[in-house]
Parts: C-alpha cells; sequence; structure tokens
C-alpha cells in the first residue's frame, strides 16, 4: 500500500532569513521506500507556492517572508512513489518572529552658529510592535554615548565653529535588544560680529572676527590686509 498523507518534520521557519531557509523535511508514512518525489501542484491551498520551493525531501523558502507582513502561509505538495502513484495535500507553513534593528533616520546635515542652541531631528521607526525606541548621543564623536544628550530632538549647541561628526544610537527594548547607529555632521559657523562683542570671547578666531568686522566697517579692510605681515599686528589692532 502506498502512502497516504504528506507531513513536514517541522513547518516554521524564522523571518527574514535568506532564500532557501530551511522549513522541514517531508515525512511520508514509509520513510524507507525510495523513490518517492515531491512537487507543488496547484489546487486547494496552493495559494503560496512561489514562495518557497522544494529540493529533494526538504520544503525551502524561495522569498524573504516577514513575520509582520504575513505569518502563515499555504503549499499544495503532491507525493509522487515510484511506481507511479500519487497523493496530493496542502500544507501550512508558519514564519516565527525575530527581533529586528529599529531603522533610523539622524537627519541633517545640519548647520548651527556657535552658541546658538538649535534642534536635532532624529526618528526611528522598528517594524516589530510595542518597541518604543531610546536614542543616545555622541556629540562629539568619540564613540561613546555616555555623555551629550538623549531623545529624538534633542537642543544642543557647540561652543567652537567648525564641522563635528555626531551620531546616534537607537535602541529596542526586544529581547535580545538590537541596535542601530547612525552618523551625521553639524557644520558651525561663527556668528556675525555685533557691536558691544568681545571679539575674544565671542567664539571667533582672528580670521573670521576680522572678516565679520570686514563686513560692518569698511575702513577695518586696510587693517586686514596689512595683517598678512606681523602677526603682533593683529594683537595690536584688537586691543586697540
Ligand atoms: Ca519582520
Ligand atoms: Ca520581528
Ligand atoms: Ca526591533
Amino acid at each position: 500500500m502506498g502512502p497516504t498523507a504528506i507531513s513536514l518534520n517541522q513547518n516554521s521557519t524564522i523571518e527574514k532569513r535568506l532564500f532557501d531557509a530551511l522549513v522541514g523535511t517531508f515525512n511520508s508514512i514509509d520513510p524507507n521506500v525510495a523513490g518517492y518525489s515531491f512537487t507543488f501542484v496547484s489546487g486547494s491551498g496552493a495559494t503560496d507556492n512561489s514562495k518557497f520551493r522544494i529540493r529533494g525531501n526538504q520544503l525551502l523558502t524561495n522569498a524573504i517572508l516577514d513575520f509582520e507582513t504575513r505569518s502563515s502561509y499555504s503549499v499544495r505538495v503532491r507525493l509522487t512513489t515510484a511506481a507511479g502513484t500519487s497523493i496530493e495535500q496542502s500544507l501550512g507553513i508558519q514564519i516565527t518572529d525575530e527581533n529586528e534593528s529599529p531603522q533610523v533616520s539622524i537627519g541633517g546635515p545640519y548647520t548651527a552658529i556657535v552658541d546658538e542652541v538649535f534642534s536635532l531631528d532624529s526618528f526611528s521607526t522598528d517594524s516589530d510592535a510595542n518597541q518604543p525606541p531610546a536614542f543616545e548621543w555622541d556629540l562629539d564623536f568619540t564613540g561613546r554615548f555616555d555623555v551629550d544628550v538623549v531623545g529624538s530632538h534633542p537642543v544642543v549647541s557647540f561652543s567652537t565653529s567648525g564641522t563635528k561628526t555626531i551620531a546616534v544610537r537607537v535602541q529596542d527594548n526586544g529581547v535580545p535588544p538590537m541596535q542601530t547607529i547612525r552618523s551625521s555632521v553639524v557644520v558651525v559657523t561663527a556668528r556675525a560680529i555685533r557691536r558691544g562683542d568681545s571679539i575674544l570671547s565671542s567664539g571667533l578666531n582672528i580670521d573670521n572676527a576680522f572678516e565679520a568686522l570686514e563686513q560692518l566697517v569698511p575702513q577695518v579692510y586696510q587693517f586686514t590686509q596689512k595683517r598678512k605681515w606681523p602677526h603682533q599686528f593683529d594683537t595690536a589692532i584688537l586691543r586697540h
């Protein structure tokens, strides 16, 4: 008597594994009989045949299957014996959940003025449900997120001009926790000089100070030309 049922030794695989992830191995009522072959067939329960494939007596994935999109699938399989008799059966397949890394945008590149506060603009999504993200920032790009600020939109400032590399680390609360790091830059420029400013404490270096002064006071131009020679001259001008 030939086989009367088709079954799998297991019928689940973890989500989002690469193609050819093993779902299970076909059993038959008489596993010692050689010459059984398995193929997909159309008919009741054949809905997801294209998302899987058969290699010998193994059922494998033929697509990247996402638990959160859909966790239950169905295929229809025909077993043909060496004698040419066959049976058909539909089989259910389950995709099991795994914690996935948060998707993160750090925003930027940002521009800022020395010592003026601005808001960073990051956001995160997580394909796993109910996993509020935790944001930590590395504003001096030391690779450590232990100082600095937290939250998706922290208000920050920089005390010197230049291009600053920053990073954010976002961690979910899944098991195990997963994290994603993204980096960006902040281009910090000296602010325009204003009446009453002390140049040496404004965050402006000497070059920037003279450029800013030139814009406000045309007469400064002659000094900025002369200062190409003696450095002492710069100091004298500033003291004056
Ligand atoms: Ca998923
Ligand atoms: Ca998941
Ligand atoms: Ca997650």
